[in-house]
């Protein structure tokens, strides 16, 4: 009998992560299958009162990897926040996240959001910065 809440063990994006703007793909794996009718807000951007859901949710046909999709994603500070997800008896994922690890998730108790902290920043084009000349004169 299932008697277990799952955990989020692996993440794509750490605690304190630095990002590039634009599309951000936000992978966990959980340590057990969870129910697949997603909603969009299950995967969030949250920026003082500002929660942007997720573009689109993918999942691994084991539902035990899943990804959220935020497309064009602004420079600034966000919190990417999980919420609600079910195993196959319905027991919450015990969400909170590990204090210096990021995963893997939980404090024990059934519940609890996956919240992670970034920055997302603008991601310039490379700059060229400097150059080697093979020893010929300008002239
Ligand atoms: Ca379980
Ligand atoms: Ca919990």
């Amino acid at each position: 009998m299932d008697t277990g809440a799952p955990r989020i063990i692996a993440s794509s994006i750490l605690q304190g992560a630095v990002v590039p703007a634009g599309t951000i793909y936000f992978t966990v794996q959980l340590d057990e299958p969870v129910r697949p009718n997603f909603t969009l807000n299950q995967f969030r951007l949250v920026a003082g009162s500002t929660l942007i859901n997720a573009t689109n949710i993918y999942y691994a046909a084991n539902v035990t990897t899943i990804t959220g999709v935020f497309a064009g994603v602004s420079p600034g500070a966000y919190t990417l926040r999980i919420t609600s997800f079910l195993d196959a008896v319905a027991h919450p994922v015990d969400g909170e996240r590990h204090p210096t690890n990021t995963v893997p998730s939980g404090n024990g108790t059934a519940g609890g959001n996956f919240e992670v902290d970034i920055t997302v920043i603008d991601d310039p084009a490379p700059v060229v910065t400097g150059v080697t000349l093979d020893g010929q004169a300008w002239t």
